[in-house]
């Protein structure tokens, strides 16, 4: 258990993406399909992973970064403002994973950096 404190179970009580509230609703199913390693709990690296695998799918575009339009299934204009740390409209893929990983930490209430 290496650098355990401040990460973990951010699958379950995300702050706002869709995808993450996705993940708050997610059955035993998808609960194995995010922890890839099946050590039965999901570490902060496998929700990076996801999380990483999710941007891709939601930039339709592929230009490396999400547009309202791209996001608009999974965020509400107040979501998508507050992902977009600089204000310009797009969301990068540094934005998004700094968001979705400070909603992991939001999450993780045991600081054990697991997801169980
Ligand atoms: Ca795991
Ligand atoms: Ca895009
Ligand atoms: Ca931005």
């Amino acid at each position: 258990m290496r650098k355990l404190v401040l990460f973990s179970v951010l699958v379950f009580y995300p702050a706002g993406l869709a995808v993450a509230q996705q993940a708050a609703t997610m059955n035993q199913g998808q609960m194995s399909a995010l922890d890839s390693n099946k050590d039965g709990a999901v570490e902060r690296s496998e929700y990076e992973s996801f999380m990483t695998a999710a941007f891709a799918n939601l930039d339709k575009n592929k230009d490396g970064s999400l547009s309202p339009d791209e996001t608009k299934q999974a965020l509400n204009a107040q979501q998508f403002a507050a992902t977009d740390a600089n204000s310009d409209g797009k969301v990068t893929q540094k934005e998004f994973l700094d968001r979705v990983m400070a909603d992991f930490k939001t999450a993780d209430r045991s600081g054990d950096g697991n997801l169980k």
